[in-house]
């Protein structure tokens, strides 16, 4: 894994390597999901998921899962266990039929690399970016950078994510990561309880700069795990936030297209 890739520190792509080609998308719909927190405990979710892959996915012109795929993620050697080869292997179909698979790291999988991307054929893509659709600019993220009123949440963010720090966590043997990644999150899980709802939701201002900063009117996220979508203005121009629901029941998914967009749920073969 390379881990001075763009991807893997989250700095900004180029834009236009991303937007799909304008015939594509005026044919079909683009379908948006995150905070799936798939893992081999959760065989429901896990077939749910197989359905999508297998059906609508392959019917849409691009899948864009906004983080938080796994309930977490200690490297790519992780593929080591069958079960994720499995979900790889689902997604890799996708791609295999015609579709396009594009993936943004959540705070439980940033450590989703190169490798995990080549097996399961997905493009990894910067967290934020911003993309056009069908002429709406639209940025995407996966939304735990929003909560900055979540003080403490910022400072574990900003410690863990630097590139020297993911190196030397990696080379760690997988026992001892899947340790400490346990121990942390026993440790946030304590820490969690005594947060306020105010703390772990997006903070406005954050969410006005990160749309200014792209010159986007709509924005796209997971993680809050509060589903909803507003309308607000912001200097002079009305914008959209569309917070994606999570897989704790089902498989919820976010269908755009040209008739605009509506929340589905994934049907099990
Ligand atoms: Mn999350």
């Amino acid at each position: 894994m390379n881990l001075s890739s763009p991807a893997a520190i989250g700095t900004e792509l180029p834009h236009s390597h991303f937007i799909p080609p304008l015939e594509r998308e005026e044919a079909g719909s683009i379908l948006f999901l995150s905070d799936l927190h798939l893992s081999p405990q959760q065989l429901l979710l896990t077939r749910c998921f197989e359905a999508f892959c297998a059906g609508s996915a392959r019917e849409a012109t691009a899948v864009y899962i906004l983080g938080d795929l796994f309930d977490y993620w200690l490297g790519d050697d992780q593929l080591r266990e069958p079960y994720y080869q499995e979900v790889a292997r689902h997604l890799a179909g996708i791609e295999a039929a015609g579709g396009s698979v594009f993936l943004q790291h959540g705070n439980r999988d940033f450590l989703i690399g190169e490798r995990f991307a080549r097996e399961a054929r997905v493009t990894l893509l910067p967290d934020p970016c911003a993309l056009d659709f069908y002429g709406v600019r639209t940025v995407l993220t996966h939304g735990d950078a929003l909560c900055t009123d979540d003080a403490d949440y910022q400072a574990a963010r900003r410690f863990w994510r630097t590139p020297s720090r993911i190196r030397q966590y990696l080379a760690l043997p997988l026992f001892l990561r899947r340790w400490m990644a346990g121990h942390f999150r026993r440790r946030s899980m304590n820490k969690a309880q005594s947060k306020t709802d105010y703390q772990t939701d997006v903070n406005q201002d954050a969410v006005a700069a990160c749309l200014l900063e792209h010159d986007a009117n709509r924005m796209i996220h997971g993680h809050t795990h509060r589903p909803d979508t507003y309308h607000f203005d912001l200097h002079g121009r009305e914008r959209e936030r569309i917070v994606l629901p999570d897989w704790r029941t089902g498989g919820p998914y976010l269908e755009l297209s040209k008739a605009g967009c509506r929340v589905l749920e994934i049907k099990e073969n």
